[in-house]
């Protein structure tokens, strides 16, 4: 993606994650945006989008992070949400290990309290390792935790496939927590 589109789509991310009241945007309470109204909202930002650039963003975003509904005329974010959206979540039979990408600051409090999921609604868990260490490295030094998402699973504990890089879950105790090899 061209740097443009980066700085675009982390606008998007963060009107349709965190703030669409701060540009005015409404939502519905599946956290769907008119696009027509966030191309207008984001105009008033001095953010450049259309419908085709929104298209392609959502089309080359390489976790899949935002979909548009049948006739694109709305948009939503897949995850990552902070505010309170109702994703009509179906859990599935995850893969046998996920990963958690976290800073090594972090690493204490999380064997002591479990995964929390901070301000947003859900835990986000990678399937891949080089995935997790990406998101970690976003916090600081980065460290990866594998999850017993198979073990999670069989507890009765939800778990939620996004898309093909991320699945959420409520949170993560302890249990089902270990710091594998090569985890920094
Ligand atoms: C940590 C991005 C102390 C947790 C990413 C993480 C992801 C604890 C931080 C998605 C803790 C929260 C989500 C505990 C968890 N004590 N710290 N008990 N439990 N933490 O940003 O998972 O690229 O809210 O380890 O790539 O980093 O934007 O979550 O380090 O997929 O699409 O608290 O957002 O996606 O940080 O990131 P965040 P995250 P995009």
């Amino acid at each position: 993606m061209v740097e443009s589109h980066i700085k675009k789509s982390k606008f998007l991310s963060w009107a349709l994650r965190h703030n669409p009241g701060k540009i005015g945007l409404r939502l519905d309470s599946k956290g769907w945006a008119d696009v027509s109204e966030l191309v207008e909202c984001a105009r008033n930002q001095k953010v450049n989008l259309n419908r085709s650039i929104i298209q392609e963003i959502v089309e080359t975003d390489s976790k899949g992070r935002y979909e548009l509904n049948g006739d694109l005329t709305k948009i939503r974010a897949v995850y990552g949400h902070s505010i309170d959206v109702d994703l009509d979540l179906e859990p599935e039979d995850p893969p046998r290990v996920l990963y958690h990408g976290t800073a090594t600051r972090f690493i204490q409090a999380i064997f002591r309290h479990g995964i929390q999921p901070g301000r947003r609604r859900f835990v986000h868990l990678s399937t891949s390792r080089d995935a997790a260490m990406q998101v970690g490295a976003r916090h600081g030094t980065p460290a990866v935790l594998e999850i017993d998402s198979a073990l999670m699973a069989e507890d009765g504990l939800e778990l939620y496939r996004m898309s093909k890089e991320v699945w959420l879950t409520r949170d993560v105790p302890t249990k089902y927590v270990r710091i594998g090899k090569d985890s920094y």
